[in-house]
């Protein structure tokens, strides 16, 4: 049997890419009540079932998967903001890395246009996540700095690009490969607007070794669902500090002799990150209250 990964799901087929080779393979009968859970990035053993169309015949065990795009085994995403236009600030990163930490993946920052951006400013700026732990990657898609680095972090690796519209993921991924030709700018807004954008995601494969995987922007506005202890499980330097507190249930909020609190006073956790996390602990108790 040959062993390959799923790039591209379409039209009940699913293309499963071995070596440099893409084959059209269906499932085999037995698989199709689980047709809906296959997905992009599942590895899979199949046969080739004459002519040059396969048969998926085992699906291996999944390391993890992302829900948005939802795409099986990745390695690492790369959170993807612009320094500049759509401007980059704190309180946006935060929202973004609430979505992305409840993934569970490597997160990477990834700061693109700073061709147009204030070396000072952006500096004090991911100077404060990269201290939490995140690397932070600068980069100009369009001048081509950072580029090459960039690259190498790709390697051998699958990686999800994700990020607010027109941060530039997609001028990224073209300047790394050029190759790809995926649509940026005003048209690839206007098509992620309209009805007929392909709504599922796709491995592009690197010539180096490796996939990317580039999708559409999107704006956040609520966190459905999401607990109060899930919040402060995404802000990582704040989760790192609870067990210290006095109250095991504490939301470092206003609990008595809170570690994190105190890390605030102290200049050990920064202000503005703390102010984020309020933030979005007061929106998710208010929506409670909504349901309630
Ligand atoms: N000045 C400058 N402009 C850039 C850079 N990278 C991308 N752009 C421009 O930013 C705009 C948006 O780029 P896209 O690559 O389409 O952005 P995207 O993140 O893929 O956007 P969506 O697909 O809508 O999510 C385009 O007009 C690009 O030409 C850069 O490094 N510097
Ligand atoms: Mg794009
Ligand atoms: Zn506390």
């Amino acid at each position: 049997m040959l062993k390959g990964v799923i790039v591209k799901a379409y039209n009940s087929y699913y293309y499963v890419q071995s070596e440099d080779k893409v084959t059209m393979c269906t499932l085999r009968g037995r698989f199709k009540k689980e047709r809906f859970s296959l997905l992009v990035g599942d590895l899979v053993l199949y046969t080739m079932s004459g002519g040059d169309k396969g048969v998926i015949e085992e699906i291996l065990p999944r390391r993890n998967r992302l829900l948005r795009p939802t795409v099986a085994n990745i390695d690492q995403v790369m959170l993807t903001f612009a320094a500049v236009n759509p401007d980059i600030n704190g309180v946006l990163i935060d929202r973004f890395l609430v979505l992305a930490e409840l993934s569970g993946l490597k997160i990477n920052l990834c700061v693109n246009k700073i061709d147009l951006a204030n070396p000072v400013e952006l500096t004090a700026l991911t100077d404060i996540y990269q201290r939490i732990g995140y690397p932070v990657i600068l980069l100009s898609a369009k001048t081509g700095m950072g580029i090459q680095d960039f690259r190498t972090l790709l390697y051998d690796k699958t990686t999800v690009l994700a990020g607010p519209s027109g941060a530039g993921k997609s001028t990224i991924l073209n300047a790394v490969e050029p190759g790809l030709k995926l649509v940026t700018g005003e048209v690839s807004r206007k098509i992620g607007r309209g009805k007929h954008t392909t709504r599922f995601a796709e491995l592009l494969p690197l010539a180096a070794g490796g996939f990317v995987v580039d999708t559409p922007g999107f704006s956040l506005t609520e966190f459905n669902n999401l607990s109060e202890l899930e919040l402060m499980h995404c802000f990582i330097e704040i989760a790192a500090l609870a067990p210290a507190c006095k109250f095991t249930s504490c939301l470092h909020d206003k609990e008595p002799q809170c570690a994190v609190k105190q890390a605030v006073q102290a200049g050990e956790i920064d202000r503005a990150r703390y102010h984020s996390y309020l933030e979005l602990l007061a929106e998710i108790k208010e929506k409670r209250k909504d349901y309630k």
